[in-house]
Protein backbone atom coordinates (compact mmCIF):
# COMPACT_ATOMS: atom_id res chain seq x y z
CA UNK A 1 0.00 0.00 0.00
CA UNK A 2 2.99 2.25 0.87
CA UNK A 3 5.49 1.22 -2.07
CA UNK A 4 4.68 4.34 -3.58
CA UNK A 5 5.15 6.67 -0.59
CA UNK A 6 8.81 5.28 -0.56
CA UNK A 7 9.65 5.02 -4.70
CA UNK A 8 7.92 9.25 -4.64
CA UNK A 9 10.31 9.91 -1.72
CA UNK A 10 12.99 8.02 -3.46
CA UNK A 11 12.30 10.72 -6.64
CA UNK A 12 11.96 13.50 -3.75
CA UNK A 13 15.56 12.61 -2.79
CA UNK A 14 16.86 12.55 -6.09
CA UNK A 15 15.12 15.98 -7.15
CA UNK A 16 16.61 17.23 -3.77
CA UNK A 17 19.95 16.14 -4.32
CA UNK A 18 21.19 18.69 -6.74
CA UNK A 19 19.91 21.36 -4.28
CA UNK A 20 22.35 23.26 -2.11
CA UNK A 21 19.44 24.40 0.25
CA UNK A 22 15.67 24.14 1.09
CA UNK A 23 13.86 26.59 -0.47
CA UNK A 24 9.87 27.40 -1.03
CA UNK A 25 10.35 26.13 -4.63
CA UNK A 26 11.95 23.13 -4.16
CA UNK A 27 10.57 22.04 -0.85
CA UNK A 28 6.91 22.62 -2.89
CA UNK A 29 7.97 20.04 -5.57
CA UNK A 30 9.22 17.39 -2.64
CA UNK A 31 5.95 17.98 -0.95
CA UNK A 32 3.73 17.45 -3.73
CA UNK A 33 5.08 13.66 -4.32
CA UNK A 34 4.75 13.20 -0.71
CA UNK A 35 0.84 14.46 -0.86
CA UNK A 36 0.48 12.13 -3.91
CA UNK A 37 1.66 9.07 -2.45
CA UNK A 38 -0.39 9.97 0.95
CA UNK A 39 -3.11 10.24 -1.51
CA UNK A 40 -3.04 7.45 -3.08
CA UNK A 41 -2.60 5.69 -0.05
CA UNK A 42 -6.29 6.56 0.68
CA UNK A 43 -5.15 8.29 3.42
CA UNK A 44 -7.99 11.14 4.71
CA UNK A 45 -7.41 14.36 2.55
CA UNK A 46 -7.71 16.38 5.60
CA UNK A 47 -4.97 14.43 7.28
CA UNK A 48 -2.46 14.91 3.93
CA UNK A 49 -3.12 18.39 4.52
CA UNK A 50 -2.20 19.03 7.90
CA UNK A 51 0.76 17.04 7.20
CA UNK A 52 1.26 18.74 4.42
CA UNK A 53 1.28 22.10 6.23
CA UNK A 54 3.23 20.72 9.40
CA UNK A 55 6.24 19.40 7.27
CA UNK A 56 6.17 22.92 5.34
CA UNK A 57 6.68 24.96 8.49
CA UNK A 58 9.58 22.40 10.31
CA UNK A 59 11.45 22.04 6.60
CA UNK A 60 11.08 25.82 6.19
CA UNK A 61 12.41 26.89 9.72
CA UNK A 62 15.95 25.08 9.51
CA UNK A 63 16.44 23.88 13.09
CA UNK A 64 16.99 20.22 11.73
CA UNK A 65 20.34 18.66 12.19
CA UNK A 66 22.86 20.79 10.33
CA UNK A 67 24.46 17.42 9.11
CA UNK A 68 22.05 16.51 7.07
CA UNK A 69 21.51 17.36 3.34
CA UNK A 70 18.27 18.87 1.99
CA UNK A 71 17.15 15.30 1.43
CA UNK A 72 17.91 14.08 4.24
CA UNK A 73 16.13 17.01 6.37
CA UNK A 74 13.03 16.30 4.30
CA UNK A 75 12.72 12.72 5.16
CA UNK A 76 13.91 13.11 8.44
CA UNK A 77 10.89 15.79 8.97
CA UNK A 78 8.55 13.48 7.14
CA UNK A 79 9.52 10.91 9.64
CA UNK A 80 9.30 12.47 12.65
CA UNK A 81 5.81 13.77 11.40
CA UNK A 82 4.69 10.50 10.80
CA UNK A 83 5.33 9.51 14.18
CA UNK A 84 3.62 11.95 15.78
CA UNK A 85 0.48 11.05 13.77
CA UNK A 86 0.87 7.68 14.85
CA UNK A 87 0.67 8.74 18.35
CA UNK A 88 2.50 8.55 21.82
CA UNK A 89 2.75 5.21 23.47
CA UNK A 90 2.49 6.73 26.82
CA UNK A 91 -1.17 5.24 26.93
CA UNK A 92 -1.51 1.53 27.60
CA UNK A 93 -4.85 -0.43 27.51
CA UNK A 94 -6.60 1.27 30.43
CA UNK A 95 -7.94 -0.88 33.26
CA UNK A 96 -11.08 -0.21 35.51
CA UNK A 97 -10.35 1.69 38.68
CA UNK A 98 -13.27 -1.05 39.94
CA UNK A 99 -12.51 -4.37 38.21
CA UNK A 100 -12.96 -6.15 36.32
CA UNK A 101 -12.29 -4.41 33.23
CA UNK A 102 -13.63 -5.99 30.05
CA UNK A 103 -12.02 -6.22 26.92
CA UNK A 104 -14.09 -6.49 23.48
CA UNK A 105 -12.17 -7.03 20.79
CA UNK A 106 -13.80 -6.75 17.39
CA UNK A 107 -12.88 -6.33 13.58
CA UNK A 108 -12.91 -8.34 10.36
CA UNK A 109 -12.98 -12.32 9.93
CA UNK A 110 -9.33 -13.77 10.15
CA UNK A 111 -8.13 -10.50 11.19
CA UNK A 112 -6.87 -12.34 14.43
CA UNK A 113 -9.52 -11.01 17.27
CA UNK A 114 -8.91 -14.82 18.52
CA UNK A 115 -5.26 -15.20 18.77
CA UNK A 116 -5.04 -11.55 19.88
CA UNK A 117 -7.20 -12.58 22.62
CA UNK A 118 -4.77 -15.45 24.22
CA UNK A 119 -2.06 -12.38 23.41
CA UNK A 120 -3.45 -10.10 25.25
CA UNK A 121 -4.66 -13.01 28.20
CA UNK A 122 -1.32 -13.92 28.54
CA UNK A 123 0.50 -10.20 28.88
CA UNK A 124 -2.44 -9.62 31.42
CA UNK A 125 -1.66 -12.27 33.31
CA UNK A 126 2.29 -10.80 33.29
CA UNK A 127 1.07 -7.82 34.93
CA UNK A 128 -0.56 -9.47 37.57
CA UNK A 129 -4.33 -10.12 36.06
CA UNK A 130 -6.39 -12.48 36.63
CA UNK A 131 -7.70 -13.01 33.37
CA UNK A 132 -11.22 -15.05 32.16
CA UNK A 133 -11.76 -15.83 28.29
CA UNK A 134 -15.13 -15.96 26.46
CA UNK A 135 -16.07 -16.04 23.16
CA UNK A 136 -19.32 -14.36 22.08
CA UNK A 137 -20.60 -15.03 18.57
CA UNK A 138 -24.06 -16.13 17.78
CA UNK A 139 -23.32 -17.66 14.65
CA UNK A 140 -20.48 -20.22 14.32
CA UNK A 141 -20.22 -22.39 17.26
CA UNK A 142 -17.05 -23.55 16.25
CA UNK A 143 -15.65 -19.96 17.62
CA UNK A 144 -16.26 -21.59 21.12
CA UNK A 145 -13.79 -24.34 20.31
CA UNK A 146 -11.06 -22.18 18.97
CA UNK A 147 -10.92 -19.66 22.22
CA UNK A 148 -11.06 -22.82 24.71
CA UNK A 149 -7.95 -24.41 23.06
CA UNK A 150 -6.32 -21.19 23.47
CA UNK A 151 -7.29 -20.58 27.18
CA UNK A 152 -6.42 -24.81 27.58
CA UNK A 153 -2.89 -23.66 26.42
CA UNK A 154 -2.40 -20.56 28.34
CA UNK A 155 -3.88 -22.84 31.21
CA UNK A 156 -6.59 -19.76 31.83
CA UNK A 157 -9.79 -20.33 33.00
CA UNK A 158 -12.70 -20.22 29.59
CA UNK A 159 -16.60 -19.27 30.06
CA UNK A 160 -18.78 -21.12 27.98
CA UNK A 161 -21.31 -19.76 26.14
CA UNK A 162 -23.76 -22.70 25.32
CA UNK A 163 -25.81 -22.22 22.49
CA UNK A 164 -28.71 -22.78 24.90
CA UNK A 165 -27.82 -19.80 26.93
CA UNK A 166 -27.04 -17.71 23.12
CA UNK A 167 -31.13 -18.22 22.52
CA UNK A 168 -31.30 -15.50 25.28
CA UNK A 169 -27.89 -13.19 24.49
CA UNK A 170 -29.40 -10.49 26.90
CA UNK A 171 -29.27 -12.79 29.95
CA UNK A 172 -26.53 -14.78 28.65
CA UNK A 173 -24.25 -11.75 28.78
CA UNK A 174 -25.74 -10.38 32.35
CA UNK A 175 -24.78 -14.25 33.42
CA UNK A 176 -21.47 -13.87 32.23
CA UNK A 177 -21.54 -10.55 34.10
CA UNK A 178 -22.54 -12.12 37.57
CA UNK A 179 -20.27 -14.83 36.75
CA UNK A 180 -17.08 -12.82 36.57
CA UNK A 181 -17.87 -10.71 39.29
CA UNK A 182 -18.41 -14.03 41.83
CA UNK A 183 -15.47 -15.45 40.87
CA UNK A 184 -12.95 -12.48 41.48
CA UNK A 185 -12.11 -12.46 38.05
CA UNK A 186 -10.17 -8.78 37.43
CA UNK A 187 -9.96 -8.98 33.37
CA UNK A 188 -12.45 -10.20 30.99
CA UNK A 189 -11.71 -10.95 27.25
CA UNK A 190 -14.31 -11.18 25.18
CA UNK A 191 -13.82 -12.43 21.29
CA UNK A 192 -16.53 -11.82 18.96
CA UNK A 193 -17.49 -13.03 15.46
CA UNK A 194 -15.92 -11.49 12.54
CA UNK A 195 -17.23 -11.04 8.79
CA UNK A 196 -15.75 -10.98 5.21
CA UNK A 197 -16.73 -7.45 5.03
CA UNK A 198 -18.53 -5.28 7.18
CA UNK A 199 -22.83 -5.95 7.38
CA UNK A 200 -25.51 -4.62 9.12
CA UNK A 201 -26.34 -7.44 11.14
CA UNK A 202 -22.52 -8.33 12.71
CA UNK A 203 -22.52 -4.60 13.57
CA UNK A 204 -26.26 -4.94 15.42
CA UNK A 205 -24.55 -7.88 16.97
CA UNK A 206 -21.50 -6.26 19.09
CA UNK A 207 -23.24 -2.88 19.41
CA UNK A 208 -25.64 -5.26 21.78
CA UNK A 209 -22.49 -6.96 23.28
CA UNK A 210 -20.72 -3.52 23.79
CA UNK A 211 -24.00 -1.92 25.30
CA UNK A 212 -24.40 -4.87 27.65
CA UNK A 213 -20.96 -5.62 29.04
CA UNK A 214 -19.92 -1.66 28.82
CA UNK A 215 -16.64 -2.52 28.11
CA UNK A 216 -13.53 -0.50 29.09
CA UNK A 217 -11.66 -1.11 25.78
CA UNK A 218 -12.89 -1.85 22.50
CA UNK A 219 -10.18 -2.79 20.29
CA UNK A 220 -10.21 -2.95 16.24
CA UNK A 221 -7.64 -6.00 15.31
CA UNK A 222 -6.64 -4.72 12.28
CA UNK A 223 -4.87 -7.54 9.76
CA UNK A 224 -2.07 -5.19 8.21
CA UNK A 225 -1.50 -7.36 5.35
CA UNK A 226 -5.34 -6.12 3.89
CA UNK A 227 -5.07 -2.78 2.57
CA UNK A 228 -8.02 -0.50 1.58
CA UNK A 229 -10.37 -2.61 2.81
CA UNK A 230 -8.94 -2.46 6.51
CA UNK A 231 -9.10 0.99 6.37
CA UNK A 232 -12.87 1.04 5.73
CA UNK A 233 -13.67 -1.29 7.84
CA UNK A 234 -12.02 0.46 10.62
CA UNK A 235 -13.46 3.40 9.80
CA UNK A 236 -17.44 1.85 9.62
CA UNK A 237 -16.05 -0.14 13.23
CA UNK A 238 -15.51 3.36 14.71
CA UNK A 239 -18.39 4.81 13.37
CA UNK A 240 -21.07 2.45 14.14
CA UNK A 241 -19.60 0.59 17.47
CA UNK A 242 -17.01 3.29 18.75
CA UNK A 243 -13.36 2.26 19.68
CA UNK A 244 -10.70 3.00 21.69
CA UNK A 245 -7.53 1.13 20.55
CA UNK A 246 -6.01 -0.29 17.68
CA UNK A 247 -4.07 -3.31 17.33
CA UNK A 248 -2.43 -4.13 14.00
CA UNK A 249 -1.65 -8.25 13.17
CA UNK A 250 0.77 -9.73 11.00
CA UNK A 251 3.16 -7.27 11.14
CA UNK A 252 5.72 -9.83 10.89
CA UNK A 253 4.95 -10.37 7.47
CA UNK A 254 5.46 -8.15 4.55
CA UNK A 255 3.28 -5.87 5.44
CA UNK A 256 4.94 -2.29 5.34
CA UNK A 257 3.12 -0.81 8.26
CA UNK A 258 0.85 1.71 6.12
CA UNK A 259 -2.22 0.52 7.10
CA UNK A 260 -1.06 2.02 10.80
CA UNK A 261 -0.84 5.26 9.60
CA UNK A 262 -4.54 4.73 7.38
CA UNK A 263 -6.61 3.50 10.01
CA UNK A 264 -4.94 5.53 12.79
CA UNK A 265 -6.33 8.46 10.49
CA UNK A 266 -9.25 7.55 9.52
CA UNK A 267 -10.07 5.76 13.25
CA UNK A 268 -8.21 8.34 15.16
CA UNK A 269 -7.85 6.12 17.98
CA UNK A 270 -4.38 4.94 19.02
CA UNK A 271 -2.51 1.93 17.97
CA UNK A 272 -1.46 0.15 21.56
CA UNK A 273 -0.17 -3.01 20.58
CA UNK A 274 1.57 -4.82 17.40
CA UNK A 275 1.08 -8.69 16.41
CA UNK A 276 3.99 -10.02 15.01
CA UNK A 277 3.44 -14.08 14.95
CA UNK A 278 1.16 -16.48 15.51
CA UNK A 279 2.16 -17.25 19.13
CA UNK A 280 0.76 -16.09 22.53
CA UNK A 281 4.28 -13.91 22.95
CA UNK A 282 4.55 -12.38 19.65
CA UNK A 283 2.61 -9.44 20.44
CA UNK A 284 4.75 -5.79 20.92
CA UNK A 285 4.35 -2.64 22.26
CA UNK A 286 3.50 -0.50 19.54
CA UNK A 287 6.55 2.25 18.34
CA UNK A 288 5.59 4.87 16.35
CA UNK A 289 9.07 5.72 15.35
CA UNK A 290 9.69 2.85 14.37
CA UNK A 291 6.51 2.20 12.23
CA UNK A 292 6.97 5.40 10.86
CA UNK A 293 10.86 3.71 9.70
CA UNK A 294 8.44 1.25 8.61
CA UNK A 295 6.28 2.71 6.66
CA UNK A 296 9.21 4.80 4.87
CA UNK A 297 11.32 1.60 3.98
CA UNK A 298 14.65 3.66 3.58
CA UNK A 299 16.30 2.09 6.26
CA UNK A 300 20.40 3.39 5.55
CA UNK A 301 19.20 7.06 5.49
CA UNK A 302 16.70 6.24 8.46
CA UNK A 303 20.03 5.18 10.28
CA UNK A 304 22.54 7.96 8.68
CA UNK A 305 19.75 10.51 9.98
CA UNK A 306 19.64 8.52 13.98
CA UNK A 307 23.62 9.21 13.72
CA UNK A 308 23.52 12.30 12.81
CA UNK A 309 20.95 13.06 15.87
CA UNK A 310 23.91 12.22 18.21
CA UNK A 311 24.78 15.45 17.45
CA UNK A 312 26.00 16.33 21.03
CA UNK A 313 28.28 13.70 20.99
CA UNK A 314 29.84 15.57 18.08
CA UNK A 315 29.26 18.71 19.71
CA UNK A 316 31.71 17.44 22.28
CA UNK A 317 34.31 16.00 19.81
CA UNK A 318 34.28 19.39 18.23
CA UNK A 319 35.03 20.86 21.81
CA UNK A 320 37.82 18.29 21.99
CA UNK A 321 38.86 19.82 18.67
CA UNK A 322 39.39 22.81 19.73
CA UNK A 323 41.21 22.26 23.36
CA UNK A 324 43.49 20.47 21.11
CA UNK A 325 43.98 23.58 19.31
CA UNK A 326 44.67 25.43 22.34
CA UNK A 327 46.68 22.91 23.41
CA UNK A 328 44.16 22.37 26.39
CA UNK A 329 44.04 18.40 25.53
CA UNK A 330 43.99 16.15 28.44
CA UNK A 331 43.72 12.41 29.68
CA UNK A 332 40.45 13.70 30.46
CA UNK A 333 39.42 14.33 27.38
CA UNK A 334 41.31 11.70 26.15
CA UNK A 335 39.23 9.16 28.46
CA UNK A 336 35.96 10.45 27.34
CA UNK A 337 37.22 10.19 23.44
CA UNK A 338 37.53 6.29 24.36
CA UNK A 339 34.16 6.35 26.18
CA UNK A 340 32.64 7.71 23.21
CA UNK A 341 34.35 5.23 20.78
CA UNK A 342 33.38 2.73 22.91
CA UNK A 343 29.90 3.49 23.08
CA UNK A 344 28.82 4.01 19.54
CA UNK A 345 31.45 3.15 17.52
CA UNK A 346 30.83 6.79 16.29
CA UNK A 347 33.82 7.05 13.92
CA UNK A 348 33.46 4.25 11.90
CA UNK A 349 29.64 4.99 11.56
CA UNK A 350 29.75 8.08 10.37
CA UNK A 351 32.91 7.41 8.06
CA UNK A 352 31.60 4.14 6.65
CA UNK A 353 27.79 6.81 5.67
CA UNK A 354 30.43 9.63 4.51
CA UNK A 355 30.93 9.62 0.04
CA UNK A 356 34.04 11.17 0.77
CA UNK A 357 35.06 8.46 3.06
CA UNK A 358 38.46 8.34 1.55
CA UNK A 359 40.84 10.59 2.84
CA UNK A 360 39.35 9.25 6.42
CA UNK A 361 40.58 5.64 5.66
CA UNK A 362 43.28 5.55 8.13
CA UNK A 363 41.71 7.10 10.68
CA UNK A 364 38.85 4.79 10.30
CA UNK A 365 41.90 2.15 10.10
CA UNK A 366 43.26 3.17 13.11
CA UNK A 367 40.16 2.21 15.28
CA UNK A 368 41.23 0.07 18.26
CA UNK A 369 39.19 -2.96 19.02
CA UNK A 370 37.21 -2.98 22.22
CA UNK A 371 39.51 -4.49 24.59
CA UNK A 372 42.14 -2.24 24.50
CA UNK A 373 39.61 0.52 25.00
CA UNK A 374 38.57 -0.72 28.24
CA UNK A 375 42.74 -1.07 28.95
CA UNK A 376 43.50 2.27 28.01
CA UNK A 377 40.50 3.45 30.25
CA UNK A 378 41.60 1.77 33.51
CA UNK A 379 44.89 3.25 33.27
CA UNK A 380 43.70 6.40 32.49
CA UNK A 381 41.70 5.93 35.79
CA UNK A 382 44.55 5.61 37.68
CA UNK A 383 46.15 8.11 37.17
CA UNK A 384 45.76 11.20 39.50
CA UNK A 385 44.11 14.22 38.18
CA UNK A 386 47.15 16.15 38.19
CA UNK A 387 48.52 13.62 35.96
CA UNK A 388 45.81 13.70 33.58
CA UNK A 389 45.67 17.17 33.36
CA UNK A 390 49.59 17.24 32.50
CA UNK A 391 51.13 13.80 31.54
CA UNK A 392 54.72 15.34 31.39
CA UNK A 393 54.62 14.67 35.23
CA UNK A 394 53.92 11.24 34.92
CA UNK A 395 57.73 9.67 35.21
CA UNK A 396 58.66 6.21 35.84
CA UNK A 397 58.37 6.10 39.51
CA UNK A 398 54.66 7.32 38.40
CA UNK A 399 54.10 4.66 35.65
CA UNK A 400 54.76 2.25 37.92
CA UNK A 401 52.06 3.06 40.47
CA UNK A 402 49.80 3.69 37.23
CA UNK A 403 50.73 -0.02 35.96
CA UNK A 404 49.70 -1.61 39.21
CA UNK A 405 46.81 0.36 40.07
CA UNK A 406 45.25 -0.41 36.66
CA UNK A 407 46.57 -4.05 36.63
CA UNK A 408 48.37 -3.50 33.04
CA UNK A 409 51.98 -3.98 32.40
CA UNK A 410 53.95 -0.87 32.57
CA UNK A 411 54.74 -1.53 28.93
CA UNK A 412 50.92 -1.08 28.23
CA UNK A 413 50.86 2.72 30.22
CA UNK A 414 54.34 3.46 27.86
CA UNK A 415 51.95 2.32 24.81
CA UNK A 416 49.04 4.53 26.01
CA UNK A 417 51.16 7.76 26.31
CA UNK A 418 52.90 7.53 23.25
CA UNK A 419 49.08 6.98 21.58
CA UNK A 420 48.15 10.03 23.45
CA UNK A 421 50.86 11.67 21.93
CA UNK A 422 50.73 10.63 18.64
CA UNK A 423 46.80 11.39 18.90
CA UNK A 424 47.52 14.87 19.82
CA UNK A 425 49.89 15.30 16.73
CA UNK A 426 47.54 13.62 14.34
CA UNK A 427 44.67 15.95 15.63
CA UNK A 428 47.42 18.87 15.13
CA UNK A 429 47.74 18.02 11.78
CA UNK A 430 43.98 18.77 12.03
CA UNK A 431 42.74 15.11 10.34
CA UNK A 432 39.69 15.10 13.10
CA UNK A 433 38.91 18.74 12.61
CA UNK A 434 39.00 18.47 8.95
CA UNK A 435 36.23 15.34 9.39
CA UNK A 436 34.64 17.56 12.09
CA UNK A 437 33.70 20.19 9.50
CA UNK A 438 32.49 17.75 6.99
CA UNK A 439 29.51 17.41 9.50
CA UNK A 440 28.76 21.08 8.77
N1 LIG B 1 1.83 -14.27 11.21
C1 LIG B 1 0.85 -13.89 12.02
N2 LIG B 1 -0.30 -14.56 12.01
C2 LIG B 1 -1.28 -14.17 12.82
C3 LIG B 1 -1.13 -13.04 13.69
N3 LIG B 1 -2.28 -12.91 14.37
C4 LIG B 1 -3.11 -13.88 13.94
N4 LIG B 1 -2.51 -14.65 13.00
C5 LIG B 1 -3.07 -15.79 12.26
O1 LIG B 1 -4.18 -15.34 11.52
C6 LIG B 1 -5.14 -16.38 11.41
C7 LIG B 1 -6.50 -15.89 11.86
O2 LIG B 1 -6.44 -15.60 13.23
P1 LIG B 1 -7.69 -15.66 14.19
O3 LIG B 1 -7.21 -15.24 15.54
O4 LIG B 1 -8.39 -16.95 14.08
O5 LIG B 1 -8.58 -14.54 13.54
P2 LIG B 1 -10.05 -14.09 13.98
O6 LIG B 1 -10.13 -12.63 13.81
O7 LIG B 1 -10.37 -14.62 15.31
O8 LIG B 1 -10.92 -14.80 12.86
P3 LIG B 1 -12.52 -15.08 12.89
O9 LIG B 1 -12.86 -15.56 14.26
O10 LIG B 1 -12.73 -16.10 11.83
O11 LIG B 1 -13.18 -13.80 12.55
C8 LIG B 1 -4.62 -17.53 12.24
O12 LIG B 1 -4.00 -18.45 11.40
C9 LIG B 1 -3.59 -16.87 13.14
O13 LIG B 1 -2.57 -17.77 13.53
C10 LIG B 1 0.12 -12.34 13.67
O14 LIG B 1 0.36 -11.34 14.38
N5 LIG B 1 1.07 -12.80 12.81
MG1 LIG C 1 -11.97 -15.84 15.92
Amino acid sequence: MFDQLSDRLQKVMKFLRGEGKITESNLNEALKQIRLALLEADVNYKVVKDFEARIKVKALDQTVLDSLTPAQQVIKIVRDELSEILGTTDKPLTFASAPPSIFMLVGLQGSGKTTTCGKLAKWAVGKGKNPLLVSFDLKRAAAQDQLRTIAGQLRLPFYEMTAQAMAKPKTALADLLVFTRNHGYDLLLVDTAGRLHVDDELMDELKFVKDALAPIETIYIGDAMTGQDAVKSAKAFAEKIGLTSLILTKLDGDARGGAALSIVAVTNVPVKFIGVGEKFDKLEVFHPDRMASRILGMGDILSLIEKAEQETDLKEAEEMARRLRKQEFTFDDFRSQLRQLKKMGLLEGLLGHLPQAGPFKKLAGAQMDEKRLLHFEAIINSMTAAERDDPKIINGSRRLRIARGSGRPVSEVNQLLRQFQDMKSMMKKSVFQKMMSSFK
